[in-house]
């Protein structure tokens, strides 16, 4: 199963307490001060990892608990210093403190990681606290908390390109026809039920990577399918890819069809983020099955009038997937240069 949010606590472990103690040695008449510190009390780490692509394993654990620290000892021996705790989540997750309500960490990179709970000090040790004045304190402090937190997690796939389309356009076709994914398809709709990424060549040693979701239908930010939830895993992405069926088997308007998902993308934006401002061309699909050009005339006379790059692909033959790589991968490769000159 696919999970993309999840809640969950941490709490660290508390520092040792310091010791209080006095040498004692034979012969020796004023053994002075001996009480080691406290170890540290383990921290709770979060760590991006790619051998997760789902939250699920919070499913089943929410509370992380970490050990605290030993405690000082005479003869000045130090406590433990507890390990530790790291917990995994997939490349992508962004994680909020949810009493507080601020974004502590997205963690993008494999091997990011975020302290979200941090162990508490160590105490010290009578051992350490003589003073010029007080050269035999009886006194140690005690090892400070460890924080406790409850935290949200929130998967958001990270890829250059989001492929939106109605359910059986074609999405997990392209996907598998252009990389080495190997996403369920089927002649039936809602195949797809979690996205997935692929990650395309093109171009001397170039890359980019797709994301394939599920599909959406018109309603879908009503709760009709599958809903819009999805969509925020194309957040993330640069440019979008509209796929509508051009074969003659489809028996819905193609126009009707590219503006229903537009309206879809257009009501993600109201709450979150503006997903119908990123870039995007429309791609007619199963061109293998286009009959009398009748839906592509209408869509491409259509993607023209309204200055829509418009492109056609059957995933079959794999006709029309050079020139699609060519340009999605020039599309970013400027996207990209442009981040770099504004920042
Ligand atoms: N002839 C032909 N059939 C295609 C082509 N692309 C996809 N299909 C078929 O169309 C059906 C749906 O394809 P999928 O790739 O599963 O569609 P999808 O958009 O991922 O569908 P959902 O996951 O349900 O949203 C399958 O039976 C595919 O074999 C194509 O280019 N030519
Ligand atoms: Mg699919």
């Amino acid at each position: 199963m696919f999970i993309d949010q999840a809640k969950i606590f941490a709490k660290a472990g508390e520092g040792g307490n310091g010791c209080s103690s006095f040498r004692r040695e034979k012969y020796v008449p004023f053994g002075g001060p001996d009480g080691g510190d406290g170890g540290k009390g383990a921290s709770i780490i979060v760590e991006a990892s790619h051998h997760l692509t789902t939250l699920i394993d919070f499913r089943y654990r929410q509370h992380y608990t970490a050990k605290r620290g030993g405690h000082g000892e005479g003869n000045n021996r130090h406590g433990k210093n507890a390990s530790d705790v790291i917990v995994r989540v997939p490349i992508g997750t962004i994680i909020r403190d949810i009493e507080e309500d601020v974004q502590l960490a997205d963690l993008t990179e494999e091997g990011a990681t975020a302290v979200v709970a941090h162990g508490g000090k160590g105490g010290r040790g009578n051992g350490k606290l003589a003073t010029s004045t007080n050269q035999s304190p009886t006194r140690a402090t005690p090892g400070t908390p460890g924080e406790a937190r409850w935290l949200h997690l929130e998967l958001k796939l990270l890829a250059d390109i989001g492929l939106v389309g109605f359910p059986n356009a074609g999405k997990s076709s392209l996907i598998a026809a252009l990389s080495a994914a190997k996403p369920k398809i089927a002649d039936y709709p809602f195949t797809t039920l979690a996205p997935q990424l692929g990650m395309v060549s093109w171009g001397d040693e170039q890359h980019f990577v797709l994301a394939d979701i599920p599909g959406i239908i018109k309603g879908a930010h009503a709760g009709k399918g599958l809903g819009i939830q999805f969509l925020r895993h194309i957040e993330r992405t640069n440019f979008l890819l509209l796929l509508i069926d051009i074969g003659e088997f489809e028996p819905d308007d193609a126009v009707e069809m590219f503006n229903a998902l537009r309206n879809e993308l257009r009501f993600y934006a109201e709450g979150h983020f503006q997903l119908d401002r990123k870039p995007f061309a429309v791609v007619g699909t199963k061109l293998d099955l286009r009959g009398d050009d009748s839906r592509l005339n209408q869509l491409q006379s259509f993607c023209v009038n309204q200055r829509i790059p418009f492109f056609t692909v059957s995933s079959a033959t794999m006709e029309g997937l050079t020139p699609l790589i060519q340009y999605v991968g020039t599309q970013l490769t400027t996207l990209r240069e442009q981040c770099v000159t504004q920042s």
